[in-house]
């Protein structure tokens, strides 16, 4: 022990010391069982960090008594990706930390903390800063302000955050942290939580009162809805005609998916679910109509054209989710919002039921008891599945040539993954064709980040994901343009005997961003991952000599290449077999078919244009532009009253 205890009820540590000490004892608790709220810290060391919270975490690991373990990363950005990751498949009762060297150590963590505020995951970054005592400055990596002495790179983490806080002081260490436990466990307040640390200050001793490192338990609560807004959503829901349930990311980190079943079976209403969602209740529920919005099937989307109530439980309503607004046509549409966050529970001029989706789904089904949807309207919707699931059979089983389409490698998997197994991606063509085409077994079987579709994210996410879930099979699912992004992270999964299956789909380019191109008349101009043509100056040439089999071979994992989705299927099945982080690749057909959402997102395009594409494409932007709408209608009008 290197520490030396100071006066009755203090003990002497640098600041790191006291962080690494505060975060071992932290827990959080919902339901009656309790974790560690902080099971472990991602670093990556430079100046700034590796004598302070390195030196706290070498002394907590050396003398086993406040063990915070340690896990090194390869790029910052990936090591946040990995906690999110991680958090997400724990429901968000837990969160990882991560701590960066000042400078770009920290900066490169801003793309990780956007995306864990705006999927609103739990993760507490650790971002070194500058001097607090500023006697050397400028130090190495200082952002220069001649306007400001005390902003720092740091500060960029500030809208970003849910929770920031600069700990100038060793004082302001207890209220900096406990501030930051309070918004990671706050499920309404949650996301990325920075607390930067003057390199100094991390090295700078104190004497803490004992009563900071006393084990802690956040308790995560359950809101209740309110008596009146409940009777204000029966009324909404008891005169609909034709309810409709958008099932968001809020039913599976609430674990509401059987309050959702029992709700649903109740009532007969539909469900349909968003990208956050999918798994909140397995496709083949009667109750199940698929994905909804831009990249939904289109039996969910038909049936929110004409839904007379939506009822939103666990979502963001995101632009994909509605269509940009444009999903929800029924003149008298009216929303009921079931959310844990008061940013969503406004949505749409909704009835705010603000509650924990599982409380408030209980309460809902008590209060609607003896309520069901017409069995016409139940038939109707039950037939298109039907109808529907021939579609997605079909695109499964292509027999696309020479290469297969994208749509059967994703059925192999669908087929063969199990409900233990866990796919994860995050951009590219291969989100909106999972949200139209996966059938769900499992509440976490779906893992796709798309609040910020992140390239990148999925080799990342899916180390976090199998470090949270050791027990499943986790399918890194990567375009080669994002798997060109960052890869990195399957060394870090080599390294720490983490295996993951990474399927690895090479189309030479942007599939997705080519095709949306084309559709608003830009020509797939420069999404083409192939030589410059020296006649048209465009990305028009041949193919790359790029292996990135190879690239994935000489980060330390196993690789097999295959060529047709039979021999994809076996090396799946090698795969699983293997213990050791395992790359297949397979190259799909940019352009092979794959079935309409009969949906829309909106993209803007050029008002004013030289090129023919570009004004076709403007005529057809207004048309869909013209079914925009704004949802302003209150949920309460004359006549929806009990
Ligand atoms: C970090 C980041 N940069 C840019 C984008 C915009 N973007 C979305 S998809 C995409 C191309 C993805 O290509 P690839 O991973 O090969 O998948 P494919 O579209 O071919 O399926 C781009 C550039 C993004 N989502 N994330
Ligand atoms: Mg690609």
């Amino acid at each position: 022990m290197t520490e030396e205890v100071g006066d009755v009820g203090t003990v002497r540590l640098t600041v790191s010391q006291a962080l690494v000490r505060f975060l071992a004892n932290q827990y959080s608790e919902r339901d009656g069982v309790q974790q560690r709220l902080i099971p472990g810290c991602w670093g990556i060391f430079g100046h700034g960090n590796v004598a302070g919270v390195g030196q706290a975490l070498l002394q907590a690991h050396e003398t086993g008594s406040d063990d915070l373990p340690y896990y090194l990363a390869r790029n910052e950005q990936g090591m946040v990706h990995a906690s999110v990751g991680y958090s997400r498949m724990r429901n968000r009762l837990q969160a990882m930390a991560c701590t960066a060297s000042i400078g770009p150590g920290s900066s490169n963590m801003l793309t990780g903390a956007a995306l864990a505020t705006t999927n609103r995951i739990p993760v507490l970054l650790l971002a070194s800063d500058i001097f607090a005592t500023r006697v050397g400055s400028p130090v190495l990596q200082e952002l220069e302000l001649p306007s400001g002495y005390d902003v720092s790179v740091n500060d960029a983490f500030r809208p970003l955050s849910r929770f920031f806080d600069r700990v100038w002081r060793p004082e302001q260490l207890p209220a900096a942290m406990l501030g930051a436990m309070r918004v990671l466990t706050d499920q309404a307040e949650t996301g990325a939580v920075t607390i930067a640390l003057p390199q100094d200050v991390q090295a700078e001793a104190h004497d803490w009162d004992e009563e900071l490192f006393a084990p802690r338990v956040w308790h995560i609560p359950r809101p209740l809805p309110e008596p009146a807004a409940l009777d204000r959503a029966v009324a909404v829901l008891r005169g609909a005609q034709r309810p409709l349930i958008i099932a968001g990311g809020g039913v599976l980190y609430s674990e509401a998916t059987e309050a959702l079943r029992r709700f649903v079976e109740a009532t007969g209403i539909p469900v349909a679910d968003t990208q956050a969602g999918k798994g909140s209740i397995l496709w083949d529920h009667p109750q199940a109509v698929g994905g909804v919005g831009s990249t939904g099937s289109p039996v969910a989307n038909a049936l929110a054209r004409e839904a007379d109530v939506v009822l939103g439980i666990g979502t963001r309503y995101s632009d994909f989710t509605t269509a940009s607004k444009t999903a929800f046509q029924n003149p008298d549409v009216r929303f009921v919002n079931l959310n844990v966050t008061p940013l969503d529970v406004a949505k749409h001029s909704g009835v705010m039921l603000l509650a924990d989706a599982r409380t408030g789904l209980e309460a809902l089904t008590g209060e609607l008891d003896g309520h069901h949807v017409s069995e016409e309207y139940t038939r109707t919707h039950r037939q298109h599945f039907e109808e529907w699931n021939k579609v997605v059979d079909r695109a499964y089983h292509l027999g696309h040539q020479p290469l297969p389409a994208q749509t059967e490698v994703l059925g192999a998997l669908n087929e063969t993954v199990g409900a233990n197994g866990t796919i994860v991606q995050a951009a590219g063509s291969m989100p909106g064709d999972l949200q139209m085409l996966w059938r769900a077994e499992d509440p976490k079987q779906y893992h796709v980040e798309y609040a910020y579709s992140c390239m990148g994210y999925e080799i990342a996410g899916a180390l976090g994901i199998k470090m949270a879930a050791p027990e499943r099979e986790v399918y890194a699912l990567v375009g080669d343009a994002s798997y060109l992004m960052l890869a990195q992270e399957i060394t870090t999964a080599v390294a720490e005997h983490v295996k993951l299956i990474v399927v690895l789909v090479q189309n030479h380019g942007f599939s997705s961003i080519g095709s949306l191109s084309e559709s608003l008349g830009s020509q797939r101009f420069g999404t083409n991952y192939r030589f410059r043509d020296p006649d048209t100056g465009t990305y028009t040439g041949d193919t790359l000599p790029v292996d990135l089999a190879a690239n994935a071979e000489s980060l330390g994992a196993d690789v097999i290449r295959v060529k047709s989705i039979d021999e994809f299927r076996d090396a799946l099945d090698t795969a699983r077999a293997a213990t050791r982080t395992t790359a297949v690749h397979i190259e799909t057909d940019m352009f092979a078919p794959v079935p309409s959402s009969e949906s829309w997102w909106d993209v803007p395009v050029s008002q004013v244009s030289e090129l023919d594409s570009t004004q076709q494409a403007f005529e057809t932007y207004q048309e869909h532009k013209s079914r925009q709408r704004p949802f302003l209608r209150p949920a309460e009008q004359e006549g929806t009253q009990q």
